[in-house]
């Protein structure tokens, strides 16, 4: 493949470490640790992995050698700028404490493990990849690793290529069948360690021991770029709405993030939905009382962000749409052979209850039919090909109409959808997002030299510069809580939602008037790789204001 000058000129690029993964380390054990929540059933749960203590990686004084170690990498989820980083970083990091060890990456995801698909990462073709985006090196997919057929099937798998140890680079679903494997191999005593590394461009994996997912600050840089040269444009031309949708399956963690780059003129966050019990009537009012205001004041124009999670949050779409994941599940060969939409329309509304068959009827035919498309392999609704934006635009526009039939509203309204995602997951990662995934996947072959099992790689103090980040493992059990998922309860990492008491949440409350009707908005640019610190190596601002 040919090659951007961009592209020859980040190879070069060397990912900065913390100062505690170069030359000596230490592997400290700290004190045994706890579940952050449901202790008793946890614990139960995961009888071998279950109360590790946290693995303090240090500067020691004589080199961590290990024995030569064959280590197997899964790359699992939606693309985050970085993956390729983590793997040059595991590989750095075993070659470090032994040349001999080896490292495979399963294709396509997880399916890779079970079916014994990979191939062998070599210097040379991990030299290829070296700060690049995307997963492409080995493929990523989103097979679900949670019967024990599947984990035998893998581990018979690893006994032929000789893998001792396994490194999932994952979400919060991936990382909670990781320590499910984990555990299942300790209790056959499999002796094949397995290894979580935390990626995911929603930044809803993060806690006390993981400050962000990697991957979440490229894409929200790019995405605040794009919104950025939005605003910029509806500013210049004075006669559009943007209504701009933008990934995060559940969490508004993005949409956030790019409120705070760019100061758009509304925004939907979906946990203060949920807070607010805000029904889809009352969302649409608001962003309707914004457009009036501003066009009262002779600015017809605005940009207006919109999680795209949104959807199940509204409370009566979130109970609609578990009352179709009920019926899908459970009556798909029904289903399954209609034909018309018509057909599927009379179904559901046959088999729904009464407020959901109003909800589900107050929705335009394309939402509905997006609402019954197949879900992902872990049960999902796939929100990011529900179109809410039109949706919003559609309903914004009937309220505007009634106000200017009652004389309320005299403006002109002219909306234009956007969806942002895809354009974000695989961009070059940020030299943040570069140095990161670089020490995650380091951190990930000490841990695995240290010979343990069952932790997540975590890299802390990410505001300081890259020298003084904190390298340790956590044991994934700390992060685990019992939630009810599709009918049943699970232990599962628990997700990190946006907290309303936050402070990012928090100082987009403070100015959020202020935005809507003094246009405020704030260019970020492209992401910049080469030039001084503070425009190149900035944390997000929400990193910055959780840790100020
Ligand atoms: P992960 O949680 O696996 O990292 O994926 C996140 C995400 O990018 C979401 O933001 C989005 O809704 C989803 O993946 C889209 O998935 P797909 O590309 O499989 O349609």
């Amino acid at each position: 493949m040919t090659k951007s000058s961009l592209q020859v000129a980040r190879a070069e690029y060397k990912p900065k470490l913390p100062a505690a993964l170069i030359g000596n380390i230490l592997v400290k054990e700290g004190a045994p640790t706890q579940s952050c929540a449901h202790q008793e059933e946890i614990s139960k749960m995961f009888p071998h992995t279950y109360g590790f203590p946290v693995l303090h990686i240090e500067s020691g004084s004589k080199p961590l050698k290990s024995s030569a170690i064959n280590v197997g990498v899964i790359l699992s989820g939606g693309q985050a700028p970085g993956g390729h980083n983590v793997i040059a970083g595991i590989f750095d990091g075993l070659k470090a404490m032994n040349s001999d060890s080896r490292l495979y990456g399963f294709l396509g995801g997880p399916s890779g493990l079970v079916n014994g698909e990979y191939i062998e990462l070599t210097a040379q073709l991990i030299e290829e990849y070296r700060n690049t985006g995307g997963f492409d090196i080995i493929g990523s997919g989103r097979t679900k690793l949670e019967e024990q057929s599947q984990f035998d099937k893998g581990l018979e798998n690893c006994r032929k290529i000789g893998i001792n140890a396994i490194v999932v680079i994952g979400g919060d679903d991936s990382n909670t069948n990781a320590c499910v494997l984990a555990e299942y191999y300790k209790s056959i005593n499999a002796a094949v360690q397995v290894i979580g590394c935390p990626k995911t461009i929603d930044g809803d994996l993060k806690n006390e021991m993981i400050e962000t997912s990697f991957g979440f600050d490229t894409a929200c840089k790019v995405y605040s770029e794009l919104i950025g040269n939005i605003e910029r444009d509806a500013l210049s031309a004075k006669k559009y709405w943007h209504f701009i949708k933008l990934m995060g399956r559940s969490a508004s963690h993005i949409t956030l993030e790019c409120v705070l780059q760019t100061h758009p003129n509304y925004a939907i966050i979906s946990e203060e939905v949920h807070e607010k019990r805000l029904t889809m009537n009352q969302i649409v009012e608001d962003i309707a009382r914004v457009i009036k205001t501003r066009s009262d004041n002779n600015e017809n124009f605005g940009v207006c962000l919109i999680p795209e999670g949104l959807i199940e949050f509204v409370p009566e779409i979130k109970i609609l749409i578990s009352e179709i994941n009920d019926l899908l599940a459970h009556k798909a060969a029904l289903f399954n052979v209609l034909e018309t939409d018509d057909e599927k329309f009379q179904f559901v509304n046959s088999h729904i209850s009464a407020d959901s068959t109003k909800a589900f009827n107050s929705l335009p035919k394309e939402i509905q039919l997006q609402l019954l498309m197949d879900r992902d392999p872990h049960g999902n609704v796939q929100v990011s090909r529900i179109q809410t934006e039109e949706l919003l635009i559609e309903m914004v526009e009937e309220k505007l109409k009634e106000w200017k039939a009652e004389g309320r509203y005299k403006g002109n309204f002219t909306a234009l959808p956007n969806f942002f995602g895809y354009e974000g997951r695989c961009a070059a990662p940020s030299n943040f997002d570069a140095n990161y995934t670089y020490a995650l996947g380091y951190v990930a072959a000490v841990i695995i030299g240290a010979g343990k099992t069952g932790y997540m790689s975590s890299v802390r103090n990410l505001t300081a510069p890259a020298k003084e980040w904190i390298a340790c493992g956590v044991p994934i059990t700390m992060m685990m809580n019992i939630e009810k998922r599709h009918g049943h309860l699970k232990p599962v990492i628990q997700k990190a939602l946006v907290k309303l008491d936050g402070k990012p949440f928090k100082e987009f409350a403070k100015n959020r008037a202020e935005w809507s009707m003094k246009t405020s908005y704030v260019f970020p640019g492209p992401i910049q790789y080469f030039g001084p610190n503070e425009v190149c190596d900035a944390a997000t601002k929400t990193l910055q204001l959780e840790r100020s």
